[in-house]
């Protein structure tokens, strides 16, 4: 049995509440231009209170992406010009949709190089939680990472084989590894814990609490232990799972997960905070945090 609070889909809500699309691969334009000043300065009190946080946190490829990018305070980036920089650097485009798509259209961006990102910006009296990815999230979390190599072909290779987990009835298995990873990832880097993840990156109380606070698990990656891990959906997650470096994920990209599914069938699911013996323990958390929010 899954709690209802793990993982019902991916940020929280469903894409088949949506209104239904215009283009079949869910597409729209940006329409940059029709930005308002308020939306701007959402943008602008985001990245500010979020760059802040970043030095000595995020790991060097987030920072060098960023840097590399027409990404600033000062506007709502314009996907047109990050796709030029971003198809130059590694073949890949931003292309806007209104929030959470099916999962089969996600797949299909991602095995072709599109990075589907939300169009709208959140509202500024729900600046620190929103359920449906938008614009924030998706620029400046994502978009900075696919400017690594390793990073763009991992977020390739997983909308290829995301088309493959749903066909074989396994995607909730095989999202685990994106959610520990592309979401919720950190590396070691500099003798110390670094994030590359675009939910934590994209947060400003999670990027505080994944590296700084005592509360959560971090452990060494292993891949059939996260595809067995369930994950939060509505708060802060209880482990995190370590890299030794982005090259660990190229391994990942090169797997064929038919046989490791069919393995798993055999074992239980993992709870989020739970430990096993055989986990490479980096840190162990106090559980602090999860355990007071369930006593609310
Ligand atoms: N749609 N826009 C968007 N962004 C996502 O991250 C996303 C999605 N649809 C499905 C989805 N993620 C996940 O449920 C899959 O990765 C499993
Ligand atoms: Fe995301």
């Amino acid at each position: 049995m899954q709690s209802p609070s793990t993982e019902s889909t991916k940020h929280g809500a469903a894409a088949a509440d949506a209104a239904p699309p215009q283009r079949a691969d869910w597409t729209i334009d940006q329409g940059w231009e029709h930005y308002s000043a308020a939306e701007h300065a959402v943008w602008k009190t985001l990245f500010e209170r979020q760059t802040r946080l970043l030095p000595g946190r995020a790991c060097d490829e987030f920072v060098h992406g960023m840097q590399a990018l027409p990404i600033g305070a000062d506007q709502i980036p314009d996907f047109r010009r990050l796709s030029d920089v971003l198809m130059k650097t590694t073949g890949w485009q931003v292309v806007a949709v209104p929030g959470l798509v099916p999962d089969e259209v996600f797949f299909e961006h991602l095995a072709h190089r599109r990075f589907p990102s939300g169009q709208f910006i959140r509202r500024p009296e729900e600046l620190d939680y929103l359920e449906e990815p938008d614009v924030f999230h998706d620029v400046f979390g994502h978009v900075p990472m696919l400017m690594n190599p390793v990073i763009a072909d991992f977020i390739q290779a997983y909308g290829e084989g995301g088309l493959k987990a749903q066909r074989l009835g396994k995607l909730h298995q095989l999202a685990r590894v994106y959610w520990y990873t592309v979401e919720f990832g950190l590396l070691q880097q500099h003798g110390g814990l670094r994030i590359y993840g675009a939910g934590i990156a994209s947060s400003y109380a999670e990027s505080l609490f994944a590296i700084d606070d005592p509360s959560p698990n971090r452990i060494g990656f292993d891949l059939e232990r996260v595809m067995r891990t369930l994950y939060r959906i509505d708060d802060f997650q209880e482990s995190y799972f370590v890299i030794r470096d982005l090259e660990e994920l190229l391994e990942l990209a090169r797997i064929d997960f038919a046989p490791i599914y069919q393995r798993l069938e055999r074992l239980p699911e993992i709870q989020p905070g739970q430990l096993l013996p055989g986990d490479a323990l980096i840190s162990r958390g106090t559980g602090r945090h999860a355990g007071s929010a369930r006593a609310r």
